[in-house]
């Protein structure tokens, strides 16, 4: 634990005043533990921070950004930490502040006739589904963590999910935005417009950019109409590239009905198996490849079936089905789900790993997948692939466990980068990127530089130092 300095404690007893005393957490505070908030989930990081900071409203935000600014001390914005790229927790310094968004959680309004809702940063996301549909409405982000993470936290990452195919990532679903700047103004962006060209689109840069541009405090965002009918079926599929024709004739079939098209390889489903034996995944000792499939119908529950029917009969036809399960109630459905979720869960309890969270246009994943398997075999052998992923939106983890008995610290020690730079050059090479949806954080700071497009970067660059010109929110993440 480092000592503060007389400025760090007088910022202290300033950011207590604003907040109120107990919602500043300190090492210096006896029995404090500040680890929940200073460890990354995955357990890649463990930072050390000068203190956690929880505001109750926006203008406490922006009293506290204004506070560390005058004290050039830095500030990591933090949801539900749940982020997969380090990009959400304080390095070792013990001079940065965790800005802690969780007791801002309010619902602040429903509008049912503009088909919005207005939240709080910090509220909490399956919250936020429960309360579109107990309002009648569908909000569709979906996503493994949903339990923990935040709106603001999915805002800053531009999360995909597994809806995406249909509804797009958290940026299509933002219709405005509260934001905090570094100066500590407040930007009243929360219109529920959906037309506006008034310039340069704002929300956009906030969106994704991991707290490094400012602080979003509240968002309005798009609400659907519930689908009359939602249907699920497992399949097993002889190959990936099976698995994009079935893709391709799901679309066809289910136009817009489609709302979800995840694949998961035999390994992958393997791990679940091992870790959750009670989860009972069907059909993967049998196939090197699963495909879990959404149909979400605004007729009713029969007409969804026969139309899902239909196409796993033509699928099965052409061969890129050996065979399948429909769900049978919501339940099932449900637990279909559940296991697609809990691959990442299963390969942590497997041991520290490499993931990779690549985009590939979708008919290149096939071949991208052969070739870079294979020279992953040459360079690591006994290499353990767990991939899985919305291979509707052509967005695969494609990650990389030690081999059997390794130790997964001492893998990643000897082989993280070489594994990185193999994978993100192949990535390159099949015009991908090489973040579809966790972002870059701390984990690809270094590797940005080398994929980005120059020009981009520069205008990134730019952008960074016109808006937060001290370096002072979230520094080291996305550009270094
Ligand atoms: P945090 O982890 O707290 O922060 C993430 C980043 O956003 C950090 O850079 C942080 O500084 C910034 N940030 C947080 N709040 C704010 C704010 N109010 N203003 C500005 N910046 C802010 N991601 C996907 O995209 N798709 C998935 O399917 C998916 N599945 C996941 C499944 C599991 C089991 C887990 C653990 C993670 C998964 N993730 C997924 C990653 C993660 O959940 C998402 O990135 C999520 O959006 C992070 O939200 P959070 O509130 O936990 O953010
Ligand atoms: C998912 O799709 C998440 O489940 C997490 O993006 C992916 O664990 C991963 O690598
Ligand atoms: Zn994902």
């Amino acid at each position: 634990m480092t000592v503060p300095s007389t400025a760090q404690i007088a910022l202290m007893a300033l950011l207590r005043q604003i907040c109120g005393p107990t919602h500043v957490l300190t090492h210096q505070d006896p029995g404090a533990d500040l680890s929940p908030w200073e460890q990354d989930w995955r357990k890649r990081v463990k930072g050390l921070a000068l203190a956690v900071v929880r505001p109750g409203n926006t203008q406490e935000v922006a009293s506290v950004v204004k506070a560390c600014a005058a004290a050039a001390t830095p500030i990591v914005p933090q949801g539900g930490n749940t982020g997969l790229v380090v990009g959400g927790v304080p390095d070792a310094s013990g001079n940065q502040i965790v800005l802690s968004m969780t007791r801002m959680n309010a619902v602040r309004a429903i509008d049912k006739d503009n088909l919005t809702i207005t939240v709080d940063a910090g509220c909490v996301l399956q919250n936020l589904q429960a309360v579109a549909e107990n309002a009648g409405f569908l909000f569709p982000l979906s996503l493994g963590a949903e339990g923990s993470c935040t709106i603001g936290g999915n805002l800053g990452t531009n999360a995909g999910g597994t809806q995406v195919v249909r509804y797009g990532n958290t940026r299509d679903l933002c219709l405005g935005l509260e934001v905090v700047t570094a100066q500590g103004d407040i930007w009243h962006g929360l219109s529920g417009l959906r037309k506006d060209n008034t310039g340069y689109d704002l929300r956009n840069l906030m969106i994704g950019s991991e707290g490094t541009l400012g602080i979003i405090t509240a968002a309005t965002l798009k609400l659907y109409p519930q689908p009359a009918a939602q249907l699920t079926a497992w399949a097993a599929v002889p190959t990936l590239q099976a698995a994009v024709q079935l893709l391709g004739l799901a679309h066809q079939r289910l136009g817009p009905g489609l709302t979800g098209f995840e694949v998961m390889n035999q390994f992958a489903l393997g791990l679940v198996h091992k870790h959750y034996p009670q989860l009972r995944v069907p059909l993967w000792q049998a196939t090197p490849w699963c495909v879990l499939l959404e149909n979400s119908d605004s007729e009713n529950e029969q007409h969804a079936r026969s139309q899902f029917e239909a196409l796993l009969e033509a699928a099965m036809e052409q061969a890129c089905v050996t065979d399948a399960v429909v769900a049978e109630n919501l339940a099932q459905a449900r637990g279909l789900w559940h296991i697609r979720e809990s691959i990442t869960l299963a390969q942590a309890t497997e041991g520290l790993n490499i993931k990779h969270d690549i985009s590939i246009p979708v008919s290149r994943i096939p071949a991208f997948v052969l070739e870079t398997d294979a020279l992953l075999a040459r360079e690591v052998p006994g290499v353990r692939m767990v991939d899985f992923g919305h291979l509707g939106d052509g967005n695969l983890h494609y990650n990389v466990q030690a081999p059997e008995g390794v130790d997964g610290p001492a893998f990643l020690r000897d082989f993280e980068d070489k594994v990185n730079t193999l994978v993100f050059d192949q990535v390159a090479k099949f015009d991908g990127s090489i973040s579809a949806e966790h972002g870059v954080g701390e984990l690809k700071v270094g590797k940005l530089p080398l994929y980005k497009d120059p020009t981009a970067l520069a205008m990134m660059r730019a952008v960074k130092k016109a808006l937060d010109p001290q370096n002072l929110m979230n520094p080291g993440r996305v550009l270094g």
